[in-house]
């Protein structure tokens, strides 16, 4: 069996497992303002699901580095060892202030993709701009100017530049970013936290409204969207904001020998992949966990690289001590 056809008979609904435990756990704790909690149990629970898998995986994105010892952290192994070789993404609670909050837009979330195809990419920045499917290779790039960017796009949807939307994630960083998309009269849409789901919006514009993402957010989070958008289609570039030699080391030890790499999207996931994302709080993408009084509501999209399938799961629970 070749490893495309392994990975999807082992994993594309099995994964979904995975990250609806992690979204209840981290919903528990919802509007608590317990971000360490939230995400621990979001880690937790993702980690004993993780375990069972029929995967012979290794953690590549993850909550941290190994010296740091924290669970699921970089290189941890994990599954039962049995299945195919793995690379493994994680973002136990993508969000973890949206969900502090209960503001729009957590979501608990993962990736698999073919042994050794997965970037390893440090906890740092990550600069990113991301389009959807149906555009030209290269309409957009990375190194050009944000004002021109929006406008090439809207050039090749055919509409005017009044009627792009791009999201950015609302930091002083991105000033002068807003102000150039605003000037050649674009919308901006601004979010707080959860760039994952901001560069997977760009994938269908005409139901989330919006047309591109800009801007520097979380290395790790760049490539679990990457991820989802080599499943759905479209297109990303990324570089690596490595400013200081603290983080140039760190990037070495990671196998990053050019810190000033441009990294297209298959850089970034370079084989078959899977991504699947639960909502843990109501947002544009996913609807948050529901806790009824005998069931638990779960919404997670699953996607697939090697036939485009999307798949949006909305699951009742009934049986809640698998919860417990
Ligand atoms: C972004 C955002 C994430 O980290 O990647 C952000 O999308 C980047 O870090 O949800 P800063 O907050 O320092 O800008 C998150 O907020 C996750 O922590």
């Amino acid at each position: 069996m070749s490893s495309k056809s392994t990975l999807e008979r082992v994993l594309s609904l099995e994964i979904v497992r995975v990250t609806e435990r992690a979204a209840v756990a981290a919903a528990r704790l919802r509007g608590r303002g317990a971000e360490k909690q939230s995400d621990q149990a979001a880690v937790d629970a993702m980690r004993r699901e993780l375990a069972s898998l029929t995967i012979d995986g290794t953690v590549v994105i993850g909550e941290g580095e190994m010296d740091e010892a924290p669970m699921l952290f970089i290189g941890e192994k994990v599954g039962t060892k049995a299945g195919p070789k793995v690379d493994i993404a994680v973002d136990p609670l993508e969000g973890t202030t949206l969900c502090a909050k209960n503001m729009p837009g957590a979501i608990a979330t993962l990736a698999v993709a073919e042994h050794g195809t997965m970037l390893h990419a440090p906890d740092i920045y990550m600069d990113k701009i991301a389009i959807g499917p149906g555009y030209p290779k290269g309409v957009v790039d990375l190194d050009a100017p944000a004002g021109e960017n929006v406008l090439n796009l809207a050039k090749a949807k055919g509409v005017p530049p009044q009627a792009i939307t791009a999201m950015i994630l609302d930091r002083p960083r991105h000033a002068d970013m807003i102000a150039a998309v605003r000037k050649v009269g674009a919308a901006v849409s601004l979010i707080t936290d959860g760039d994952v789901a901001g560069v997977i919006h760009t994938a269908d514009p005409d139901k989330s409204g919006i047309d591109i993402f800009l801007g520097i957010g979380g290395a790790p989070e760049g490539v679990l969207a990457a991820a989802a958008l080599r499943c759905i289609g479209g297109q990303m570039q990324t570089r690596l904001v490595i400013d200081t030699e603290e983080k140039r080391d760190r990037a070495a030890k990671m196998g990053i020998k050019d810190p000033r790499r441009k990294y297209q999207i298959e850089d970034l996931v370079k084989g078959d992949c899977l991504f699947a994302a639960t909502g843990v709080t109501d947002g544009r993408m996913l609807r948050g966990v529901r806790f009824g009084n005998a069931v638990i509501e779960t919404e997670t999209v699953v996607m697939r690289s090697a036939t485009g399938t999307i798949r949006w799961i909305r699951a009742e629970h009934r049986r809640l001590e698998k919860f417990a």
